[in-house]
């Protein structure tokens, strides 16, 4: 996969030169360039931005270096890109959307500063190529450069041969599939007793089955106290008798459509 990133920054990309995506560009699986965008601005001080038209606060970076640049990157390579420009009101950054774009042959990366970058710069790209507006949560960064360094690792890291087990990422709290609708249960390792804590009895027991169930259960206790909007979503035709009866003594209960809801508190804990 080849990724473009096109910043005023570009020591803050320096991370993707370590661990897991350092290591894949060293290994050819990933083929990183970074582009300063005041290459494109031709003026005495290398200005990318200009006040709001209309007013207001801040700055807003100017369309031409941002269209010099963007058909530069684009005639240095085969195809089109997928652009993906990080901002606050773009559509959220999901796993899934991660899946997607680790299928693309090519990502061009237009992380913004100031107020973000002249609309125009959109639609002109836009009109030809996918341009995927993306927002990594509900919060407002100083720039689109700490959202890149989130989603090429959500991306990297399921390109096949870059994480050294493939199956790893198959139960990840967000990976699409099996455990999709629930957060990812507490996991332990050696030494048996730390400060005097030890470990659920059961993870030694040797019996598998109890171990999944007890992995799932744990599973539903975390999805209840920090993500439930997740329960209330899920397909219930995903739940077992069992799962019906964690939901149950977690205080859910399914509604008219079959989807959990909550009803009443929790019994335990
Ligand atoms: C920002 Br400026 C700027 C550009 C992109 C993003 S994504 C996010 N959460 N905040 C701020």
């Amino acid at each position: 996969m080849r990724l473009d990133i096109v910043t005023i920054f570009p020591e803050y990309l320096e991370p993707l030169n370590v661990s897991l995506v350092g290591k894949a560009r060293a290994r050819g699986q990933l083929d990183v360039r970074i582009h300063d965008l005041r290459q494109w601005a031709h003026d005495k001080h290398n200005t990318v931005d200009d006040t709001p038209y209309g007013g207001g606060p801040g700055m807003v970076m100017k369309p031409e270096p941002w269209g010099e640049a963007l058909d530069a990157v684009l005639a240095s390579g085969e195809g089109e890109p997928v652009v993906v420009v990080p901002t606050p009101s773009g559509e959220p950054f999901t796993q899934q959307l991660a899946v997607e774009l680790s299928a693309k042959p090519w990502l061009v990366f237009t992380p913004a500063r100031y107020e973000g970058i002249d609309r125009r710069v959109i639609e002109e790209y836009g009109d030809r190529l996918d341009v995927r507006e993306v927002s990594i949560g509900d919060y407002v960064l100083a720039g689109g450069e700490a959202p890149v360094l989130v989603m090429v690792e959500a991306v990297a890291r399921l390109l096949p041969g870059v994480l050294g087990n493939a199956a790893s990422h198959q139960d990840d709290s967000f990976a699409p599939g099996a455990m999709a609708d629930l957060l990812e249960g507490p996991v332990y390792t050696k030494p048996p007793e730390w400060r005097g804590r030890t470990i659920p009895e059961v993870l030694v027991s040797g019996h598998h089955g109890k171990i999944a169930r007890w992995r799932r259960d744990e599973a539903f206790r975390r999805t209840d106290r920090n993500r439930p909007d997740l329960i209330e979503r899920a397909d219930p035709a995903a739940f077992d008798k069992h799962d019906r009866a964690i939901l149950a003594a977690l205080g859910w209960s399914p509604r008219e459509d079959g989807r959990f809801g909550r009803t009443s508190e929790a019994v335990e804990e």
